[in-house]
Formats: C-alpha cells, sequence, structure tokens
C-alpha cells in the first residue's frame, strides 16, 4: 500500500515519579532520607531512513506512544529512563503540526531527525531535598507529563526530474524504459494510482531519479481524474519531462492537451509552472508523431524532442538534455516546498 499523507498523535513517555522513602535498618536509628529519582519518560523521535519509501507503516499504528520513566524507589534507586521510541519514515517527508499547521520539519535527507514529544522529566525522590536545615524531607515531585500532539506527515518524493502528460502518454513505459522500475503500464488512462520513483543511470557515473505520476487531465485541480494530489511528488524536482501523445486514443488534440498540462501546473503551483521543463512528442514511431512534433515547437518557439520508449528512438538525446538541465539548476539554487 502507498500511503503518502497521514495524521497521527504522538505521545511522549511521563517521567516516573520521585520516592518517598527513609532508610530504615536494625541499628541504624534515623537513618535519613533515601527515596530515589523517578526515571526520564521515552520521546517520539522521527527518523528518514533510507529503503522506507512509504507512510504505510506509520498509517497502520495512527498512535505512537513512548513508554514512560520508571518510578524511583527506596535506597536510593532511581526509575529507569525509558526507551525512545524511533520512527522510520521515507526520506523526503514532511512533519506538520496538524492544528496549527506550521512545518515542523522537513525530513529531506537520510539520516535527518526530529523530536516530535519529548519525554517528560524524572521526579526527585525525597533524597534530593535533604539539607542541612531539613534532614527528613517528605518532599517528593511527580514526573512531568510527556508531551504529546497531533501531526501530519506529508511525503513529498525527492526525485530530480518528473514526468508530466495526460494518462496514457507512455510516462511509465519511459521509466521502465530508463530505469529498473517496474511500473504498471496499459493502454488505458489511469494506469499508474501511486507514484513511481526510478534511478537512471547515465553513462559511468551519472545519475538521477525520475518521478512518473498519475497522468492528470484538465480540471485535475478541483479533483477530476486522480487530481494533482500527486504533484506533490514532483513539486522537489529540478526538470520537468512533459511528455505530449500525438494520436491520443480519446481523439484529443495533442496541442489542446499540451496547453491544459501546464495550465494544471500552474493551478497548482506558479513554482512548478516556471521550472524548466523538456518537451517530448512520445510514441514517436507512429505517424502523426513527426507533425505535431513541429507544431508543437512552433507554438512554444522551442525545439521539441521526439521520442519512443518502445523502439529507443530519441532517448539518448533526451538524457543528454536532462543531465544539461540539472547541470544548470544545482541543488541548492532549487526547490521550495
Ligand atoms: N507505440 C508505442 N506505444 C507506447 C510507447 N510508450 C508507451 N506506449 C503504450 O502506451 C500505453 C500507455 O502507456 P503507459 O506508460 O501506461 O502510459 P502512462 O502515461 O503511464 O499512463 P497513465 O499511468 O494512465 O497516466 C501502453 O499501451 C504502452 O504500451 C511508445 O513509445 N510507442
Ligand atoms: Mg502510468
Amino acid at each position: 500500500m502507498f500511503v503518502d499523507r497521514v495524521k497521527i498523535h504522538v505521545a511522549a513517555g511521563d517521567g516516573g515519579n520521585g520516592c518517598l522513602s527513609f532508610r530504615r535498618e536494625k541499628f541504624v536509628p534515623r537513618g535519613g532520607p533515601d527515596g530515589g529519582d523517578g526515571g526520564h519518560g521515552g520521546s517520539v523521535i522521527l527518523v528518514a531512513q533510507p529503503g522506507v519509501d512509504s507512510l504505510a507503516a506509520v498509517a497502520h499504528q495512527k498512535h505512537l506512544r513512548a513508554e514512560k520513566g520508571g518510578n524511583g524507589e527506596g535506597s536510593n534507586r532511581h526509575g529507569h529512563s525509558a526507551y525512545d521510541l524511533i520512527v522510520p519514515v521515507p526520506p523526503g517527508t514532511v512533519v506538520l503540526d496538524a492544528q496549527k499547521h506550521f512545518i515542523i520539519k522537513d525530513l529531506g535527507h537520510e539520516g535527518d531527525k526530529v523530536v516530535v514529544a519529548r519525554g517528560g522529566r524524572g521526579g526527585y525522590g525525597n533524597l534530593h531535598f535533604k539539607s542541612s536545615q531539613n534532614r527528613a524531607p517528605r518532599q517528593v515531585t511527580r514526573g512531568a507529563e510527556g508531551e504529546a500532539r497531533e501531526l501530519v506527515l506529508e511525503l513529498k518524493s525527492i526525485a530530480d526530474v518528473g514526468l508530466v502528460g495526460k494518462p496514457n502518454a507512455g510516462k511509465s513505459t519511459l521509466l521502465a524504459r530508463l530505469s529498473r522500475a517496474r511500473p504498471e503500464i496499459a493502454d488505458y488512462p489511469f494506469t499508474t494510482k501511486t507514484p513511481n520513483l526510478g534511478r537512471v543511470e547515465v553513462g559511468m557515473d551519472r545519475g538521477f531519479i525520475l518521478a512518473d505520476i498519475p497522468g492528470l487531465v484538465e480540471g485535475a485541480h478541483a479533483g477530476i481524474g486522480l487530481g494533482h494530489e500527486f504533484l506533490r511528488h514532483v513539486e522537489r524536482t529540478r526538470v520537468l519531462v512533459h511528455l505530449v501523445e500525438a494520436q491520443p486514443m480519446d481523439g484529443t488534440d495533442p496541442l489542446t492537451n499540451y496547453r491544459a498540462i501546464r495550465n494544471e501546473l500552474a493551478l497548482h503551483s506558479e513554482q512548478l509552472a516556471q521550472r524548466p521543463q523538456i518537451v517530448c512528442v512520445s510514441k514517436c514511431e507512429l505517424p502523426e508523431a513527426e507533425d505535431v512534433a513541429k507544431q508543437l515547437s512552433a507554438e512554444l518557439g522551442a525545439p521539441v524532442l521526439s521520442i519512443s520508449a518502445v523502439t529507443g528512438q530519441g532517448l539518448d538525446v533526451l538524457l543528454r538534455r536532462i543531465v544539461a538541465e540539472l547541470d544548470a539548476h544545482p541543488v541548492e539554487a532549487s526547490v521550495p516546498l
């Protein structure tokens, strides 16, 4: 199951209570206070971990609770401090406060972590309060409560290049051709229901992550089709590859389709619309492709590539263009949330 947005409740452990106790031993009169301190409660910590690629595991739990600290005991025994609850999430997870809607932390890279609920401190036992003035204190403190809060976790995939286009344009086929990812491919629209990522190797020592998302249709921003929900997964890319099918099954006009997708991108986010894009006519071994590429190129006033994920035509040119764009837009220079 692919989950990319989930609301969860996290609760840290309470601190253990301090202990009220006096030393009582035969032949030791007035043994004095010996109540130990409580242990600290465990915190809840989210960590971006490689190999985790969806929030499904977290979505199953919903309530994440760390253990409470042990109570102090007599003979000055301190309660044990509880272990922190470490929750692995995919790199690219944005952690938001569900009530106040601010970003707590963007766990963009492997190893990034954030304490989302701090464990309560342990209370003091009465031994702690012993002084020259007060040699038999009866004072203790309770452990502090652990923090609790509601969070929204939102996964925004970390990919360098995003594939966009109408349903059935050939996005998944291209991803499968260029990488080892094996997305579902079929000759009907909306085959892809969740994003797929794959690593594309270019030569010996270059590579990038390519993201394939479900096809967009006009009105996607308003929830039509699978909606624009998945555009979140290309928000962090540096380059978009826009596939235009020359002869769509539904008989629509390729140029109109191109404009519709551009419009949906802009309606989702102005920044996304301004991202560098490489426009390709897909399935270019088919008859209409060349004409459409010319028309599109005339409309854009820029070159349009012709590619075929089936015959491999134009793919080397596409890879070179992608690498050039990535070089021109290094990581630091991009990508707002
Ligand atoms: N002839 C030809 N057919 C292609 C090519 N690329 C993809 N197809 C076919 O086009 C159909 C749709 O391909 P997909 O890769 O599933 O398209 P998609 O853009 O991922 O579609 P959605 O996931 O529904 O948005 C499949 O039947 C593919 O076999 C191509 O280069 N040439
Ligand atoms: Mg697909």
